[in-house]
C-alpha cells in the first residue's frame, strides 16, 4: 500500500485510516514518508503579506476579512522593491521558497505587471515562487505560469458540506475551477486546508477525501485554526474552549494525508506558535515535511526562526534546500 499513488480512495478507506490505533497510524505514515521523501529533512517556505486586509470574502477564520471585526489596518499592494528585499531577506534566513499573499478575491489585470515583477525577480534570486491571490482565470493562470511561477496555494479548506459554514461568498466549485485552472497552466499546486474549526471528524474525512482524489496536489498545507478575536470562528472558539482541536486527532490529520498523498509535501503550516515541540515532532514522524519559517505568517504570529532552529536542533533535523521537486523525483 505505502508505494501506491492512487486517487480512488473512498471515504470509507479514509475513516478507517483515521480509526486505526495511533501508533499504528503513525508507523504507517512514517513509513510512507521513508518511502518517498528524504528523512529528518524539512523544506522551508516564507510568507509574506503583499496586499493586506480590506478582503471582500467572509471566510470565517481570516482576519482580513472586511466582514470581520479585527481592526487590521488595510494595505495597498507592496511595491515591488520592498517585495524583493523581504525576499533576500529569506533567502539569507535558509528558505527556499517565497510565498506571497494577497487579501484579494481574486486580482484585477490591472495588478497583474506588478506582480509578474515579483515572480520574476524571486526567481531570479534562485528561490522557488509562490502565490496566493484568490481565484485566477485561465489568462491570468497563464500569465502567471509564463512568468515562470512555481507553485498556486489555493486551499479548499474543509469539506464539501462543510464548506457553506465556514465561507459564504464564493462555493467550493469555484476553488476547484482555479485549481483547473493552475494545474492547466502547468503550475505545481498547492492545496490544503485548516482544522480546528469546530467540524467534525467526518469533515475531516470529507477534507482529505476531496484533496486524494483529486490530482495530488504538490503542496498540502495542513493549518490548525489560529483564534482571531473578531473573526466568526476565533469568537466562536474563545466562547467554547472545548471546541479546540485535540493535538492527537491533528496528528492523525497530517498522518492520514500522509499515507492518501505519498509524493506530496506536507506542510505544517498555521498554528505551530502555539504548539508544543512534541506535537510538532510527532507531525514530522507522521510524514509533515515542510514549514513556514519566520515570525509572522500573514497576519499572525509564528514559531520565529529562533524557535524553530532550536527545535530542529533538538530533533536532528536540517533544512531541505531548494529544487524541492527534484529531489521528490529522486527519492521515487
Ligand atoms: N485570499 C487568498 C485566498 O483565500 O485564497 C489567499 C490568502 S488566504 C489567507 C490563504 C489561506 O490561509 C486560507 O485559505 C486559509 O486556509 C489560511 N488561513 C487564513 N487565516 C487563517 C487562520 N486564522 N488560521 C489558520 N489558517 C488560516
Ligand atoms: C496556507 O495554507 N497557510 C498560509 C498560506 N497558505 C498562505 C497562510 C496562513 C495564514 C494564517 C493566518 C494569518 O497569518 O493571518
Ligand atoms: Fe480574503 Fe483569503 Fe482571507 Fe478569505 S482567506 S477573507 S479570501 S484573504
Amino acid at each position: 500500500m505505502s508505494s501506491e499513488v492512487r486517487t480512488d480512495w473512498t471515504r470509507d478507506a479514509i475513516a478507517a485510516l483515521f480509526d486505526m490505533p495511533f501508533l499504528d497510524l503513525v508507523y504507517e505514515a512514517a513509513s510512507v514518508h521513508r518511502a518517498h521523501h528524504p528523512r529528518n529533512a524539512v523544506q522551508l517556505s516564507t510568507l509574506l503579506s503583499i496586499k493586506t486586509g480590506g478582503c471582500a470574502e467572509d471566510c470565517g477564520y481570516c482576519s482580513q476579512s472586511a466582514h470581520a471585526e479585527t481592526g487590521l489596518k488595510a494595505t495597498k499592494l507592496m511595491d515591488v522593491r520592498a517585495v524583493l528585499q523581504a525576499a533576500a531577506q529569506a533567502k539569507d534566513d535558509g528558505s527556499s521558497r517565497f510565498c506571497m499573499g494577497a487579501a484579494w478575491r481574486s486580482p484585477k489585470d490591472r495588478d497583474m505587471p506588478a506582480i509578474v515583477e515579483m515572480v520574476k525577480g524571486v526567481r531570479q534570486m534562485g528561490m522557488e515562487t509562490c502565490m496566493t491571490l484568490g481565484m485566477l482565470s485561465e489568462g491570468q493562470a497563464k500569465t502567471l505560469a509564463d512568468a515562470g511561477l512555481d507553485y498556486y496555494n489555493h486551499n479548499i479548506d474543509t469539506s464539501p458540506e462543510n464548506y457553506a459554514n465556514v465561507i459564504t461568498t464564493r462555493g467550493f466549485e469555484e476553488r476547484i475551477e482555479t485549481l483547473e485552472h493552475v494545474r492547466s497552466a502547468g503550475i505545481n499546486v498547492c492545496c490544503g486546508g485548516i482544522v480546528g474549526m469546530g467540524e467534525t471528524r467526518a469533515d475531516r474525512v470529507g477534507f482529505l477525501h476531496a484533496l486524494a482524489t483529486m490530482p495530488h496536489p504538490e503542496s498540502v498545507p495542513i493549518n490548525a485554526l489560529v483564534p482571531v478575536k473578531g473573526t466568526v470562528l476565533g469568537d466562536m472558539l474563545a466562547d467554547t474552549p472545548l471546541a479546540k482541536i485535540d493535538e492527537i486527532e491533528f496528528v492523525r490529520t497530517v498522518a492520514v494525508a500522509r499515507i492518501l498523498m505519498p509524493l506530496s509535501m506536507v506542510r505544517l503550516s498555521a498554528g505551530r506558535e502555539s504548539m508544543s515541540d512534541e506535537t510538532q515532532a510527532l507531525c514530522f514522524l507522521a510524514g509533515a515535511n515542510s514549514i513556514f519559517t519566520g515570525d509572522k505568517l500573514l497576519t499572525a504570529g509564528n514559531a520565529g526562526d529562533d524557535k524553530d532552529a532550536a527545535l530542529f536542533a533538538r530533533l536532528g533535523v536540517t533544512a531541505m534546500q531548494g529544487e524541492v521537486k527534484a529531489e521528490l523525483e529522486a527519492a521515487e
